[in-house]
């Protein structure tokens, strides 16, 4: 057995089966390996951002994390923004990335890079393979590392010889330390704070978004008077009828601010403290209201919904229903606005649907309009790096087989990543891109306004989408997608139907 059959070995024995690579020369007896070593599930993306993208949509939907394949530094350099969007939303993932042999190293081949380096920003474990013999218990630690609460990206850099060289051995799986409790302290502070009556709002981030977790959250709410919000972005939320709705701290800067402006607590639920995306002149980078106290019920690496039961206990809240989120509503007709998209997603989304949700302006108000729809689970890009969305919902479709992802998708970011699409179509994935055509980068023209920037025609030209226009049902076709286009509700619910009853994935254009 050589090194690289013994990784490919280690990583079956510590339940990764699924491999999103984009390989060269150095990795090709890992490569090879997968070929002779039966159980590994290989996914091709034709650009290493796919391939880290959907390793995070994988292991969101999953619950386990999938290995990637990259090619030496600059092939990692090409995954960073999507593993720094992953690494944002705590996913669990391990990277294998091939590189020069180390006595090829020193000779400065052009590939050379400090890969290294460049995994450092984005892993919470970073190791270089040394030998045929102990790559094998390297790629143990690593699926160990990645697996440890709250979870993390590990990168295996693998030199071609460690790969290459005979006497691999498989490293045994090893123990994953237990999710700790929260501190029996801060659940009691936290029911202190609760009891006092004040204006006070459960933060829910992680796991507290899942249907337990929410449940508990609102049964703390309904007893106690406090409110229900979730972070800006979501990694994962259970939403529809029969989940308790929340809604989240909205991006703009005044929005949020108004939003947070009533609570003089706020308790952290598997959240992070809240923070303004950007720097804004004269206004505040916290939404916080002046005055107001931050408290933590858990820690990230802590279990958020054990948490919440725990203070249910403390404070003796009994079991609340769910509020009736009302009737699912009919697929809008007229023209297409962010509302009546909404209602149409919120009639036709299919039980059990995944929203990999990259809508950035259009699709800012859709949760209000979706709380009817059928129970789903919706995703969010973590890390505010743009171009996870079509990645994302191409992971979390080979991560939840039998589950159609729907994936809301706004045009500039769709251009990062499109080449997703290609893949989706060669696994067959049941996929529905929807992608919201405003043919601009909308967002930063209230950015420009938002900063002070007083545009002149060359800003506001970066800005454009439309010169030329992206002919999106070519795009897609050419990497094997069918496509169709819609300028109202009506025709946008046909195709959103249409593409629900197929197996495969589907593009709509929305003209918007
Ligand atoms: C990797 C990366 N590059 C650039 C940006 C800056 N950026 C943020 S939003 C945006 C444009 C988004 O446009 P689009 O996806 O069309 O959505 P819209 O604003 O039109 O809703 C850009 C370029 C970013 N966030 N991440």
């Amino acid at each position: 057995m050589n090194g690289a059959e013994s990784l490919v070995s280690t990583l079956l024995a510590g339940g990764i089966d699924t491999c999103f690579a984009n390989p060269g020369t150095s990795e090709m007896h890992f490569v090879a390996a997968l070929d002779r070593i039966p159980g590994m599930r290989c996914v091709l993306g034709l650009f290493e951002g796919v391939v880290s993208g959907a390793a995070d949509g994988y292991a969101r939907m999953a619950g386990r994390p999938a290995a990637t394949l990259f090619h030496c530094g600059p092939g990692l350099a090409n995954a960073l923004a999507n593993l720094h969007n992953g690494r944002r939303a705590s996913t669990r993932m391990v990277n294998i990335v091939g590189d020069q042999a180390t006595y090829h190293r020193p000779l400065d081949a052009p590939l050379t890079a400090d890969t290294e380096g460049w995994a450092r920003g984005v892993s919470g474990w970073v190791r270089t393979a040394t030998s045929a013999a102990t790559v094998g218990r390297d790629a143990a630690v690593a699926i160990q590392a990645a697996r440890t609460e709250p979870g993390t990206i590990a990168t295996l850099i693998l030199p071609a010889d460690t790969a290459w060289t005979e006497g691999g051995e498989i490293g045994a799986k090893l123990p994953v330390p237990a999710r700790t409790e929260a501190d029996p302290l801060a659940v009691r502070n936290v029911a202190a704070v609760l009891r006092r009556g004040e204006p006070t709002v459960l933060l829910l981030g992680g796991d507290a978004t899942d249907a337990a977790g929410l449940e508990a959250a609102h049964r703390i709410a309904a007893a106690t008077g406090a409110s229900l919000m979730a972070m800006g972005s979501n990694a994962r939320m259970a939403r529809g009828q029969g989940r308790v709705f929340v809604n989240r701290i909205p991006y703009p800067v005044d929005q949020a601010v108004q939003a947070m402006a009533g609570f003089r607590h706020v308790i952290l639920v598997g959240a992070r403290a809240p923070v303004i995306f950007f720097a804004y002149p004269g206004k505040p980078g916290s939404p916080l209201a002046p005055g107001a106290e931050l408290h933590v019920l858990t820690r990230p690496e802590q279990d958020p919904r054990a948490a919440l039961a725990r203070l249910a206990e403390e404070l003796g809240a009994p079991r609340a229903p769910v509020p009736d989120a009302g009737p699912r509503p009919e697929p809008a007709r007229g023209a297409l606005t962010p509302e009546t998209v909404a209602q149409t997603l919120a009639a036709l989304l299919p039980e059990g649907a995944v929203v990999a949700d990259e809508s950035i302006t259009y699709g800012r108000g859709f949760f209000p309009g979706t709380r009817a729809a059928a129970p789903h689970d919706w995703l969010q890009v973590m890390g505010g790096a743009i171009g996870g969305g079509p990645p994302m919902a191409t992971g979390a479709a080979v991560g939840a087989p039998g589950r159609r992802v729907i994936n809301t998708q706004a045009d500039g970011s769709a251009m990062y990543t499109l080449q997703a699409l290609w893949t989706q179509a060669r696994e067959r994935l049941d996929v529905t891109t929807v992608i919201f055509a405003n043919r601009k980068y909308q967002i930063l023209l209230g950015e420009l306004a938002n900063v002070g920037a007083n545009p002149g025609r060359t800003a506001l030209d970066m800005l454009d989408l439309g010169n030329p226009d992206l002919d999106w049902v070519s795009l897609a076709r050419g990497m094997g997608v069918e496509a169709a286009g819609a300028e109202s509700c009506e025709g946008f619910a046909d195709l959103l139907a249409a593409s629900l009853r197929r197996k495969g994935p589907f593009l709509i254009a929305l003209a918007v």
